[in-house]
């Protein structure tokens, strides 16, 4: 009897194990994004100041699935808005609070806005796939936030503008 228990316990590890294993390996690649006052960061740059041109943030390649980390860093609720969430074939997204706790999530065709408190993050899994000739394959899209829009405030025009690129 005694036995048979210990046999039933290593059953579980084992599966347990394989679990953790196959998580692991589903795992996309992370690019972390934050958020502040004014201002987009990513691995690649930071945009603004006020005025300033776009920044390239960020580099995807397609056909990859990547896990976007973005994070509002800030002191106000922020948005980050862009034209490829909507291009994909689909997002998995994925709202945590301050506390790091989940308080939403949405699979499937996704709106162009994602809206996060201080503090929140939004995991975004995508998968870019676009080709073109042109432009040695890059596709770029805007990322934006346009909080207070038409005030002194504007956060689009203070600095949060940027870029994300996909490349072949
Ligand atoms: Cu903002």
């Amino acid at each position: 009897m005694e036995r048979l228990i210990a046999f039933g316990m290593v059953g579980i590890v084992v599966l347990a194990a394989g679990m953790i294993t196959r998580t692991f390996a589903q795992m996309p690649p992370q690019i972390a994004i934050s958020m502040t006052e004014y201002a987009f960061t990513g691995p690649e740059g930071k945009s603004g100041p006020i005025d300033a041109a776009a920044v390239n943030i960020a580099t995807l390649k397609t056909g990859q699935t990547v896990q976007l980390v973005v994070s509002n860093d800030g002191m106000n609720t922020h948005t980050i808005v862009s034209p490829l969430f909507d291009a994909v074939a689909g997002t998995e997204i994925q709202f945590v609070d301050a506390m790091g706790t989940q308080v939403a999530r949405s699979i499937g065709k996704s709106n162009r806005t994602i809206e996060l408190r201080p503090g929140w993050k939004a995991r975004v899994v995508l998968t870019p796939s676009f080709e073109t000739s042109e432009d040695n394959g890059k596709v770029v899209f805007e990322v934006t936030c346009h909080r207070q829009h038409g005030t002194p405030n504007d956060h689009y025009l203070r600095g949060m503008k940027a870029t994300i690129t996909v490349s072949k």
